[in-house]
C-alpha cells in the first residue's frame, strides 16, 4: 500500500457475515455516478423519476472514493450510455415505455444516454482521475459487452467493492454478473441509491439472503474502519474518554 495509514487487508462488518478481504485484490467499483441519472434533464429524469432521491449516495462514494485512492486500491468507474449511431442500442431498449425523451434524443444536457454528451459524463464530486479504469457499457451489468472482465483479470482483483445508482437496476445486475464471474461482492448500502426507496431496501436484501446468494452488504464507515484500523480504533478511543 501507498499510504501506512492504511492496513494490507482487513475484516469487514457486513451481512450475512463479516468478510476478509486483501485490499491488493480487492476493486472499488462505481456504478454509473453519471449526470444522465443524478441530474435533471438526464435519462432518468425522462422515465419519470425524481432524481433527488439518488443524492445520498455520492458522500459516502466520495469517502470510500479518497480512501481508495490514497491507499492505492483499484478503482473502476462505470458509465452506461450508447455510440451517437446508436449501434449498440437494442431496439427493444430504444422503444421501451413512453419516456418524455427517448435514449439519443436532444436534452438539456445533450442527447439522452449517448457517449461524449454532457449528460454521460461522472458527476463532478465523484469525477475519475488520471490512472482509474472507466468503463463504458451499453447495459445494464458492466461485465456485458466490456472489457471489465478481462481487465479484473489483469491486475489480479478477487473482490469488488460495489456502488452507485441504481440498487436494483444496474448495481444488482452488475452484481449478479460477478458473482457468477467468481467475485466476491460488497455492496455499499449507502453508497447506493435507487429513485424507489423500496427497490433499494429490497435490491439490497436479495443480495445477502439466503447466506450472501449474490454477495454482501455493508456500508462505507465499515469498509473505512476495515482500510484504517488504526485511525479508527484511535477514534473510538478518544470517542470513549
Ligand atoms: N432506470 C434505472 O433505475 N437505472 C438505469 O436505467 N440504469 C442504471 O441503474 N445505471
Amino acid at each position: 500500500m501507498a499510504n501506512s495509514k492504511y492496513s494490507s487487508g482487513g475484516t469487514v462488518a457486513a451481512e450475512p457475515g463479516p468478510i476478509d478481504l486483501d485490499w491488493s485484490s480487492t476493486a472499488l467499483v462505481i456504478i454509473d455516478m453519471q449526470r444522465d441519472f443524478m441530474e435533471p434533464g438526464g435519462f432518468g429524469e425522462t422515465l419519470g423519476n425524481d432524481v433527488s432521491q439518488l443524492a445520498s449516495a455520492v458522500e459516502p462514494i466520495a469517502a470510500v472514493l479518497a480512501a481508495a485512492r490514497e491507499s492505492g486500491m483499484l478503482v473502476v468507474h462505470t458509465r452506461e450510455g450508447h455510440l451517437p449511431d446508436l449501434s449498440d442500442a437494442p431496439p427493444a431498449k430504444i422503444e421501451r415505455g413512453a419516456p418524455s425523451l427517448r435514449i439519443g434524443d436532444p436534452g438539456p444536457m445533450g442527447r439522452i444516454l449517448i457517449r461524449g454528451e454532457d449528460g454521460h459524463d461522472i458527476i463532478p464530486a465523484l469525477y475519475p482521475i488520471d490512472g482509474e479504469i472507466v468503463i463504458d457499457k451499453p447495459g445494464k451489468g458492466a461485465f456485458y459487452a466490456t472489457e471489465l472482465g478481462d481487465l479484473l483479470q489483469k491486475y489480479g482483483i478477487k473482490d469488488l467493492l460495489v456502488c452507485g445508482v441504481t440498487t436494483e437496476v444496474c448495481v444488482n445486475t452488475t452484481v449478479r454478473e460477478a458473482n457468477d464471474r467468481g467475485y466476491r461482492c460488497v455492496v455499499l448500502a449507502d453508497g447506493c441509491a435507487s429513485y424507489f426507496p423500496e427497490f433499494h431496501e429490497m435490491g439490497l436484501k436479495m443480495i445477502k439472503a439466503q447466506g450472501g446468494i449474490f454477495g454482501w452488504v455493508s456500508d462505507s464507515a465499515a469498509v473505512l474502519e476495515a482500510m484504517t484500523p488504526e485511525t479508527s480504533n484511535k477514534l473510538a478511543a478518544g470517542a470513549s474518554r
